[in-house]
């Protein structure tokens, strides 16, 4: 029995509603006895129940059975909480599992919240935050790229590196401890250059690790991609386009689209936000002004901004306008309507550009739009994937954690460069550490495991 868990949980463990078989789990010291309390074993079955073997009988309440089922049963430490569990695969059905919870609570266990299995397996040992992590990931992945990635941190890949940079980390700090113990310095200096190599070395591996975690929030999350432009360019038309739908109304008349449209797309496995907005200009009514604020927000919240312009209109105010918000954002500059007669000047706005990519196409005559996807494409990859698209996921606090080792990391490169005296390189290396281990959860808090294990379903 773990002291942190003394109580016994149960929970559905397959999606609730019918199905060929359900399986109702517990965890806890009383599963067993539980279990004995409300299973005979069919005629010819042993009559003791060895551990990791399946057995059949009934589940009754005394005078009336249920069902008539399977059940295993694991001891601990060798099971996934590490506590004593009972899996019971039963028909499947709402009326059969809901009658079986029932008695199971009957007999004094209480049902399980949210993740509250994968939460005991993390606190029994059984596995680090990474890992547990990464089965939540696991289960809710859309995509078969997230679900590679989930499965190579399941495979405890993640959790080496962080335990390599730790390493690293508590080898540079001892080393600079030891000058601490010598009131005379100079007979005891600091080996600077080696402390720097194991916190370059180290830096350099949470770097990555941050910008796998963000790939990694992008995949799970999706890709906020924003269409701009001023009224009539064709945003709507590019949506619906992307779409393969008609979803968003599309006129000849210059602000028909008043309202932030989002729909979810997916560009080879990648999920994308799209959101189409009302054409930015000065507007001429209550509504319009509303309409043009949000989009003027969206592009700002913006992961990517597609700026949509006029093949067949020159460049106005409003062209400008909306080309100044998206500045410093990444962004593909879509020309529509290149079936028109051109007179759009791309010389006007040079300056304007910043190296973004122009994409010609005619949502009309349907030219260029692979192309653009392409172009979409790997601009993500580029902006948000590192390259590649393999993601790890450490969600809320614990991505943070890793931009505040590295801050400390930079605090105690400075020191080093500067060859100030052990203290200072000590104390920083020991806020970087103590970050390390928040996200392996070597050092957690209630509210840091609530925040993880929420996210589960219940019965995980
Ligand atoms: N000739 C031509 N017309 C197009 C093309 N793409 C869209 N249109 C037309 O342009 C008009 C405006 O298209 P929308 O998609 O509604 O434009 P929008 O940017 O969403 O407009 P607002 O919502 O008013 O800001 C419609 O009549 C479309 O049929 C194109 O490639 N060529
Ligand atoms: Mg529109």
């Amino acid at each position: 029995m773990s002291p942190t868990s003394p109580d016994t949980i149960t929970a559905l463990a397959t999606p609730d509603g019918e199905g060929a078989i359900s399986v109702i789990r517990i965890s806890g010291p009383l599963s067993l006895s539980i279990l004995k309390n409300i299973f005979h074993l069919r005629k010819g079955e042993p009559r003791e129940m060895e551990p990791y073997r399946l057995y059949r009988g009934w589940i009754h309440d005394g005078d009336r059975n249920i069902d008539d089922l399977m059940v295993a049963v694991m001891e601990a430490p060798r099971s996934y909480t590490g506590e004593d569990m009972v899996e019971i695969y039963s028909h499947g059905g709402r009326v059969i599992s809901s009658l079986i919870l029932d008695l199971i609570t009957s007999r004094g266990a209480r049902m399980a919240e949210p993740g509250e299995f994968t939460r005991r397996a993390f606190l029994n040992g059984k596995m680090d935050l990474t890992r547990a992590e990464s089965v939540a990931w696991l289960i809710s992945a859309r995509s078969e790229e997230e679900l590679r990635s989930a499965v190579g941190q399941l495979g405890g890949g993640l959790r080496d590196r962080l335990l390599k940079i730790k390493g690293d980390l508590i080898h540079a700090l001892s080393l600079v401890e030891i000058t601490l113990d010598f009131d005379e310095h100079e007979d005891h200096p600091v080996p600077y250059p080696e402390v720097r190599a194991l916190i370059i070395s180290a830096r350099r591996a949470l770097k990555s690790i941050w910008s796998e975690a963000r790939a990694g929030g992008f995949l799970h999350d999706g890709i906020r991609v924003v269409i701009v432009g001023k009224p009539n360019v064709g945003k709507s038309s590019l949506l619906n386009t992307f779409l393969s739908q008609k979803r968003a109304i599309v006129s000849t008349e210059p602000g028909t689209t008043r309202d932030t449209i989002e729909e979810v797309i997916r560009l080879e496995g990648i999920p994308l936000r799209l959101i189409d907005t009302a054409g930015i200009r000065q507007p001429s009514g209550e509504i319009e002004r509303e309409g043009v604020d949000r989009a003027r927000e969206k592009a700002r919240a913006a992961d990517l901004v597609l700026v949509v312009l006029d093949s067949g209109t020159s460049i106005t105010e409003d062209d400008l306008k909306t080309l100044e918000l998206v500045r410093e954002k990444p962004a593909l500059l879509v020309i529509n309507k290149t079936d028109l007669p051109e007179k759009v000047n791309l010389e006007q706005i040079r300056h304007e550009l910043h190296r973004k990519k122009v994409v010609k196409i005619s949502l009309a005559k349907n030219w260029g739009i692979e192309r653009l996807r392409q172009e979409i494409i790997s601009l993500i990859r580029e902006e948000f994937m590192g390259g590649n698209s393999a993601g790890v996921m450490i969600s809320g606090r614990r991505r943070d954690s890793i931009k505040e080792a590295v801050n400390s990391l930079d605090e105690s490169l400075r020191s080093v460069e500067r060859q100030l005296s052990g203290e200072f390189i000590a104390s920083d290396l020991t806020q970087a550490i103590k970050q390390v281990k928040l996200i392996l959860g070597e050092e957690y808090g209630d509210e840091l495991l609530d925040e993880i294990f929420s996210r589960f379903c219940v019965g995980k």
